[in-house]
This record gives structure tokens, sequence and C-alpha cells, in this order.
């Protein structure tokens, strides 16, 4: 049968996105410059024992310095669309108040730079780096919070609202929630399950106030977003009991998201299990579900690999869930689930490298809300990567993990899910959060004493399927 016109002979649709990204903290450096002030990155990484090696992102990949370099890079790998993100602190220091305008230069610098090369800017307002002061304040599970960052979108929207096309809310809420206020792996590094739900909620409505917020400011073709972290939950057999393990893990791992801002509300289940945490009926206030189900236009997704849960048998629980060891679990209401890792191949993450997972959830987005164009905003894998004598570095399996991973997107294509475009994650090696420089995800390798960028074997790769629009062979 031949491909549908909307179609190229690649197999991806005409007008698709090929990109790569990255986020603030991870790569800018240039923590205290031009009045910017701590994020909650900031402090959680300067606190001993809570970033393995006791390492921060006071310069990370010197992004801040280096960005006309980097982009000159962007161009050479013919990169169609840049993610980056924005970081909030730098922009407006106590999250209160006027902008700080030499914070927005460096933003209106970098997007004029990429236009100039021919690069879409793709911009998130938030990728986890929370001014400290609105931490102090309460952070995400005070409600306040989701106004700040309306006030904060409409800073940043009125400053580059009139060159960058595509804009996306949140960059992963059920990390800023779950990991940094449930299990603490992730900054600011609370433990407490209320908490938890609290913020989930309060990013929730601040993403669909950041959606109002930027609709009245952006131009009318410029495209507003969300990027979620939705789990690709499997049973690890077909007892009810798994099922109903993966049931919940879904909810409280994706549903929770998805319920609010796609499907008219939270799971019940979810609620009527957690209400003994929280106080449901003080939390969702009257016009919160109508505001988090403000229409946006594409749904960014990313996916690294599966998660395969059982139901408890109390015995040989696995903690290892692949979001980072600690002693509180971050699936609250739910912490009896055991988690099992996928047999096969691993990545430096110890994450298994599984496409059809990327496959499925695509499927499944596409079956359950058709009208919803879907990006992949991540994809991507750490490996072991180190310069060779001759100044080269060879990564194989991050090809081939790639690959794999881009064949399953055309599939889904094939099989009818609108997918608009596809980031590489990450154009640079970058501060890993809780692992810091430990793992390298770039297609472009950081040698973190110089600063010098050499692109992987997967940067020509890549570069590669770029030029002829899709896969080879
Ligand atoms: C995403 N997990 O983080 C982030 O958006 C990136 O900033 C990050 O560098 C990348 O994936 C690789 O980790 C995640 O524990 C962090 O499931 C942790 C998890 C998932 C995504």
């Amino acid at each position: 049968p031949s491909v549908s016109s909307s179609e190229s002979a690649t197999g991806f649709p005409t007008g698709f996105l090929w990109g790569a990204a990255t986020a603030s903290y991870q790569v800018e450096g240039a923590a205290t410059e031009h009045g910017r002030t701590p994020s909650i990155w900031d402090t959680f990484s300067h606190t001993p024992g809570k970033v393995r090696n006791g390492d921060t992102g006071d310069i990370a990949a010197d992004h801040y310095h280096r960005y006309r370099e980097d982009v000159a890079l962007m161009k050479e790998l013919g990169l169609g669309a840049y993610r980056f993100s924005v970081s909030w602190s730098r922009v407006q220091p106590t999250g209160r108040g006027p902008a700080v305008e030499r914070g927005l230069d460096f933003y209106r610098r970098l997007v004029d730079s990429l236009l100039e090369a021919g690069i879409t800017p793709v911009a998130t307002l938030y990728h986890w780096d929370l001014p400290q002061e609105l931490e102090d304040a309460g952070g995400w599970p005070l409600r306040d919070t989701a106004e700040r960052f309306a006030d904060y979108a409409a800073l940043v929207a009125g400053a580059l609202g009139d060159r960058v096309p595509m804009w996306t809310t949140l960059n992963e809420p059920w990390c800023s929630a779950f990991l940094g206020y449930g299990s603490g792996v992730h900054a600011p590094g609370r433990t407490d399950a209320a908490a938890t739900l609290r913020a989930a909620h309060h990013l929730n409505l601040a993403h669909g106030k950041g959606v109002q917020v930027l609709r009245g400011l952006l131009p009318a073709d410029a495209q507003t977003s969300i990027t979620l972290n939705l789990h690709q939950v499997r049973p690890l057999t077909t007892s009810a009991g798994d099922a109903d393990a993966a049931r919940r893990i879904d909810e409280v791992g994706n549903r929770v998201f998805t319920g609010p801002l796609l499907d008219g509300g939270y799971p019940e289940d979810l609620v009527r299990r957690t209400t003994p945490l929280v106080d449901w009926e003080e939390l969702v206030r009257p016009g919160d579900l109508e505001t988090i189900a403000t229409p946006f236009d594409v749904l960014g997704v990313n996916y690294y690999t599966p998660t395969i849960v059982s139901a408890s048998d109390g015995a040989g629980d696995s903690r290892d869930d692949g979001h980072g060891a600690s002693d509180h679990s971050p699936w609250t209401g739910s912490e009896d689930v055991a988690f099992h890792l996928a047999p096969g191949e691993r990545t430096a993450m110890n994450w298994a490298v599984d496409a059809s997972g990327l496959h499925t959830l695509l499927t499944e987005l596409h079956a359950a809300h058709p009208e919803l164009p879907l990006m992949v905003t991540e994809n991507g894998a750490a490996f072991d990567d180190y310069v060779s004598p001759e100044g080269r570095v060879e990564d194989p399996e991050r090809i081939a993990y790639l690959h794999s991973h881009l064949e399953a997107v055309r599939q889904a294509v094939a099989d009818g899910a609108d997918v608009r475009g596809y980031f590489l994650w990450s154009l640079l090696d970058n501060f890993e959060w809780s692992y810091g420089y430990a793992k390298r995800f770039g297609a472009v390798y950081v040698d973190y004493a110089s600063q010098r960028r050499i692109p992987k074997a997967s940067a020509h790769w890549y570069a590669e399927v770029i030029r002829r629009g899709g896969l080879p062979g």
C-alpha cells in the first residue's frame, strides 16, 4: 500500500521536527551570573550527599557562555529544532516581581542565534529549577506557586513570544512532584506523601494557568504543550494481582496528570486510596479542573524504558524502580507494588533497552486522544562513553538505541499516530541530576576539564538521519 499523502517516502510526516533537547540547570552553568539566584537544584546539589561525587550545575557544560558555538554545532548536525528550558531564577530571581532584563537577554540571544541558523526554538518554561525563595515559601505543595508560575510565564512570553513558535509549560511534572517531594531523590529532597499530591495538583494548575497566559500573549499560530514522562507500565505476569498493581501505578504515575489534563478529573481510585493523606475537597477548588483542562496544542512525551510491576509478595521486592534509591517510595498510596527490571540489554542508567514501549505509548495515546498531536520531546540513552586516542567517541550502543526507537516512532506513524517531531536527549553531555556528570546522555561529548565538544559517532549518524528525513535502509 502507498504511504498516505501526509507522509514522505521515509515514513516520517512532512514537516516532522528533528531535534535535540537540553535543560537550563543541566547545561547552562553561570549559576551566579547577571543576577541569577539559587534554584532548588542549586541548593540540593550543594547539599552534601545529595548528588553523586558532589557535582553541581555551577559550570555544567557552560552553555551560557558557549551557546554560539553550540548553535553552530547544531547547524552542522542539521538539527531542525532545539528544545531548551528557561531558568526561572535567572529571569525572576525571587520568583516574584519584574524580570531581570540581562537574564532574558541570554534567551533572546540564544533564540536569535537559532533562528539565524534556521533552527526552530522550542522553549520549556519549567524544567525543575524552582527559585529557592518560592520553595522556602512552601514550594509546589503551596497553591500560590501556581500563581507565581503564571506571572513568570507572562514575563517570558512577553520577551520571546514574537520569536518562539512552540512553548512547553512543564517538563515531567511527575518527577517534580513524586521525586522532589515523595522519594526525595530530586530537589527539594522532601519526603512527604501529602506534599507530593499537593505538588502534583498545583503543577497541573500551574500548567493550566500557564496555557491561558500563553494563549493571551502569543501569536495565534504559536503552539502550547506540556511534556509528560508517561510510564509504560506492564504487569509482570497475567495474574489479577499484577494487573491491579499495573493499574495503580498507571494512576499514580500517569493518570494523576492525564486524568485532569485530558480526561476530566483525577482517577477515583487514587483519590480514594490517598484520602487519609490529603483532603482532596480542600485541595481541588471549584474551577481548578476547568483551568487544568484548558486545551493545548501538542502533548510532549518523554520515553526511555518500560516499567514492569507486580503485586508485592512481601519478599524480594525491588526498591529499584529505576528512579534512584530512597527509603521513601515515590508511589504515593501504592508503596507496596514491586518493581522489576526487564531482561536484556541495559544502558548506563541500568534502564532496559525496549523500543516497543515507545510504539505502544504513542499508539495508545493516539487511540485515546485521536485529535491530540504528539511529539517525542525526549528519548536517548546514557552509555560509558570515552574519547579514543585518535580523539573519537564511538558509541554503537547509542546508535542502536536511537535506531530502534526511531523505528518505533516510524511504525507508530504508520499505525496512524499523529507524531510531529522527535527530540534526542540530549544534545550535550550534561548534569544528570542526582547522578551528576557520571552519566553521559549527549550526542556530543563534553570534556568538562576543557569544555571541548566532540560529536560522538551517534551525532554523525543522527545528522545523516536528519539529512535523509528518515532511517537508513
Ligand atoms: C528526564 N526517572 O529525567 C529529564 O527530563 C531529563 O532532564 C533527564 O536528563 C533525562 O530524562 C534522563 O534522565 C528523568 O527516574 C529523570 O524515571 C528520572 C526519571 C525519568 C526521567
